[in-house]
């Protein structure tokens, strides 16, 4: 039993530091430099040209009195090829951002928004919403995948603030 246990722990521990050497190397690349655009990169589409816009998904984005934070809708359905103008409301009383990526590249970023809370954004992909106004953003969806939109000001994302873009080519219109 207690070889077991140690056993447990020995793994732990590798884990731990693959995943510590991971998040270096996702701090050394830079999540800032457009990330999207990256060859190793999974492909998430790309910024969409405002004449090619087929549908206009609204969000709403607020707090609720109890701390939580949330996107309203939190799952999207977009058919593939589709041009997406994204209408983001803030109705909450702090400013909130709209974070558009892979999985793996929404966990970088915001272990690197935790690192340096006071930066930026100038990814396209990216958009402030402060508080009371709308932002918007347009992107084509050229792919394939599951993508993952999410606030990353620290500690928003923790607190509800993302959801899921589900591409694909069998969806029924709606
Ligand atoms: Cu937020």
């Amino acid at each position: 039993m207690e070889k077991f246990t140690k056993i447990i722990i020995v793994s732990l521990a590798i884990l731990a530091s693959g995943s510590v050497a991971q998040a270096a190397n996702a701090l050394g690349k830079q999540p800032h430099t457009q990330a999207y655009d990256l060859s190793d990169h999974q492909s998430i589409g790309k910024p969409g040209d405002e004449a090619s816009v087929k549908e206009t998904i609204t969000i709403s984005v607020s707090e609720s009195a109890t701390g939580g934070m949330d996107f309203e809708p939190n799952a999207i359905p977009i058919e593939h090829g589709s041009v997406v103008r994204f209408i983001i409301k803030n109705t909450g009383l702090i400013d909130h951002e709209f974070f558009l990526g892979s999985f793996k590249e929404i966990e970088e970023h915001r272990q690197w928004m935790r690192e340096h809370p006071s930066m930026e954004h100038a990814d396209p992909n990216a958009v402030k919403i402060p508080s009371g106004q709308t932002a918007e953003l347009i992107w084509e969806f050229s792919e394939i995948t599951n993508l993952e939109f999410a606030c990353l000001l620290p500690g928003h994302r923790e607190a509800g603030m993302w959801g899921v873009i589900l591409v694909h080519d069998h969806l029924t219109k709606r």
